[in-house]
């Protein structure tokens, strides 16, 4: 882990915005062509290439893998040109392979940065996760509380019945318990296919008409997410699920000392952050890369911890052959 440092300098938060939009705009020439390897590794190459232009001492933290399985943005590689400040870098080149090879919803390419030491470096496990958007009052969830006592709980706090409340899920048969006991207190859900840093940044938004996510999915992208709603506000807790020892090797090794921790979202990204993330393909948060005549555009989303500042960038790209 890189020594703690100060805070992020501001124009980091548009220097990421520009990762992201180059990442997704090159695998967005994947979108529906059924190749999730290729369309990674098209975000994986383009966010690499655009984090080394960066004047930053950047190491990732969360990436494509460890050294070993991942031959780019492996945990622990060094990115940017090594002559500005310490930053941690949480990636996920393109959250939703699957969606993008499927010309599905919701894929999206993420990145965070964080001051150096400050998010939790999980590893490549699953998470519990629970969360829910801003303005309601702290702990209003738990993950240790039953699906009815939160769903309840969160009605109480909207002043609507159970009946008003949307939970995103991911669709698994991990989750048949959850989803049935969800259902049972007369709650809707949402189901998802893949994407779920997606799904817990909806329960930020009105409109997307998700009030809580709920459900195990990847611990990399729970920390993402964590690192979202610092910036944009809500609440989320996580515990990582080590089955097997090689799991808790690596988390130990991580820093995690306690495996049945219930980490809470400050804890999971503890200092200034900056959250990037670009549309591949249109979304809850975020339209795709539309190809038009000349050119593209993107739609990038860039927060900021420091300052709760959201920031939406629409941006026309001529000349795309640059990109990749
Ligand atoms: C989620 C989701 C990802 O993996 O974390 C999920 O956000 C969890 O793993 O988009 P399983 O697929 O094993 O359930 C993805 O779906 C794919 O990385």
């Amino acid at each position: 882990m890189s020594g703690k440092t100060t805070k992020l300098n501001r124009m980091l938060a548009l220097e990421m915005g520009r990762v992201t939009e180059r990442a997704a705009v090159c695998s967005s020439l994947w979108v529906g062509r059924g190749d999730e390897k290729s369309a990674d590794q098209a975000a994986v190459d383009a966010m690499r290439k655009e984090l080394n232009v960066l004047d930053i001492d950047g190491t990732v933290v969360i990436g494509e893998g460890e050294r070993d399985e991942a031959p780019m943005l492996y945990i622990g590689e060094k990115v940017g040109t090594g002559k500005g400040p310490k930053v941690d870098i949480a990636l996920d080149p393109l959250e939703g392979t699957t969606l993008t090879a499927k010309a599905m919803p919701n894929a999206m390419t993420v990145l965070a940065a964080a001051q150096g030491g400050t998010l939790l470096n999980a590893p490549d496990c699953y998470m519990d996760k629970i969360a829910i958007g801003g303005g309601y009052p702290a702990g209003l969830v738990d993950l240790d509380a039953t699906p009815a006592e939160n769903l309840e709980a969160l009605a109480k706090a909207r002043k609507v019945g159970v009946a008003q409340i949307t939970a995103c899920i991911l669709d698994r048969p991990r989750h048949a318990d959850l989803i049935r006991a969800v259902r049972e207190a007369g709650a809707r859900v949402t189901l998802i296919t893949d994407g779920d840093i997606a799904g817990v940044i909806a329960t930020t938004d009105h409109e997307t008409g998700i009030d809580i996510y709920m459900g195990v999915g990847g611990a990399p992208e729970g920390v993402l997410a964590a690192a979202a709603l610092r910036c944009i506000g809500g609440q989320m807790q996580g515990r990582l699920i080590t089955n097997v020892e090689e799991q808790k090797t690596r988390a130990a090794s991580m820093g995690v000392k306690d495996f049945n921790k219930k980490f809470d979202m400050s804890e999971m990204a503890s200092g200034d952050v900056i959250f990037a993330a670009t549309g591949v393909t249109d979304g809850w948060l975020l339209d795709g890369i539309h190809h038009e005549r000349g050119g593209v555009t993107t739609n990038t989303i860039v927060m900021r911890s420091a300052t709760g500042t959201v920031r939406r960038l629409n941006s026309f790209h001529s000349a795309i052959e640059k990109f990749t």
